[in-house]
């Protein structure tokens, strides 16, 4: 197999650099964007000038605020980041057509073989650099490797605003020094196993054979034996279809009226309708979460032979699936709403809604 490129690009302090691009009195300032702190909200991310503080992703806001009181405390606007997101996924394109987007702001880029730049994935990295910051005011960071594992690696290596190559005959040194928390697929609970085992890192997974690995790990010690030798041959893939679109909210109170709780499920249904239907899905199944404040958590499913189209088709099965929960006798936390089952509008035989004149 010919040795590939393989660029991955993640925006520096994502939803913070935006809304600091959007609003100059927040530059160089601590601002944290999230739930709010004096509730049960949690920190989706922050500036760089809050990390200083300690402050993280996935922390209680709560905490962030004690960590720095005089920070800007920021609701996410997901509108504005997702037009930046495909304002960033068309210059990927650009170059090439081997796209595969992670997350609104990180994509891994195949541009092997991309003619122009002389071929080397280096300088396409930082033209796409350049082309970001002039098109958004945006930094985004750049990884440069001969796998998705490593680009990955690369781009962390040298934020914000990076560009980090880590050459094939580089590639296993890096791996040696990395905890294994940070291996591909390797979770917090394989992260406890391995460490039970006294492998803390990349250079520790050396010592084990592939058969030890596997009768540890099942299938997947077969990849981490890979992946410590710096070897990594999954595809970039530009078209993953969908599998399930949901969305779900945690209160700042626990709510106990089911009536209360039927609306906000309409609210979340209708809201993931229309992202589905924005993207031509049409969904034979939705399912409910239920999250109780002793968050114990049950899930309630219902798959249709029709596909649900409108919020009247959501309404009843919402109901119906809310009642076999214990919402009534015990108070709720979070709820959730997701449709999955997932047929092309075309195939059911709807007009996919922003298709062009077929001219
Ligand atoms: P990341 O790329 O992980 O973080 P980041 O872009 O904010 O910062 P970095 O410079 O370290 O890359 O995530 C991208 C966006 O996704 C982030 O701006 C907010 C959102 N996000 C959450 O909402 N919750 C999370 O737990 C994380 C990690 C990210
Ligand atoms: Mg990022």
């Amino acid at each position: 197999m010919r040795q590939r490129k393989i660029i991955h690009i993640d925006m520096d302090a994502f939803y913070a650099a935006v809304e600091q691009r959007d609003n100059p009195s927040y530059r160089g300032k601590p601002l944290v964007v999230g739930g709010p702190h004096d509730g049960r909200g949690v920190v989706a991310t922050c500036s760089y000038e809050a990390r200083r503080f300690g402050i993280h992703s996935a922390m209680p806001s709560a905490h962030a605020y004690r960590l720095c009181p005089q920070a800007i405390f920021l609701r996410p606007r997901f509108d504005v980041y997702r037009a930046v997101s495909r304002q960033i996924l068309a210059i990927f394109h650009q170059y090439t057509s081997r796209v595969e987007p992670l997350s609104l702001d990180e994509a891994y880029l195949d541009v092997t073989g991309v003619p122009g730049l002389h071929g080397s994935a280096t300088l396409i990295a930082r033209d796409i650099k350049r082309n970001i910051r002039t098109r958004t005011g945006l930094t985004a960071s750049a990884g440069v490797s001969y796998n998705k594992f490593l680009a990955k690696i690369a781009s962390d290596l040298d934020k914000p605003d990076g560009l980090y190559l880590i050459r094939p005959e580089e590639g296993p040194r890096f791996v040696q020094s990395l905890p294994v928390g940070r291996i591909h697929g390797v979770g917090p609970a394989t992260e406890a196993r391995m460490r039970r085992l006294g492998i803390e890192s990349g250079g520790d997974l050396l010592r084990w054979s592939v058969s030890e690995l596997e009768q540890h790990f099942g299938k997947a010690g077969r990849y981490y034996y890979s992946l410590a030798r710096g070897i990594d041959e999954r595809p970039v893939v530009s078209h993953r279809p969908r599998k399930s679109l949901g969305s779900e909210t945690t209160f700042p109170g626990d709510l106990e009226r089911p009536e209360e709780m039927l609306d906000w499920l309409e609210r979340l249904g209708c809201e993931v309708l229309d992202t589905a239907l924005a993207r031509g899905l049409l969904a034979h199944t939705l399912t409910i979460k239920v999250k109780y404040a002793d968050f114990r958590q049950v899930t309630r499913s219902h798959s249709r032979p029709t596909v649900y189209r409108t919020p009247e088709d959501i309404r009843p099965v919402l109901a119906a699936l809310l009642v076999r929960t214990q919402a009534g006798s015990c108070p709720v936390r979070l709820l959730g709403v997701t449709l999955s089952g997932f047929v092309p509008a075309v195939v059911a035989g709807e007009r996919a809604p922003m298709q062009l004149p077929l001219i």
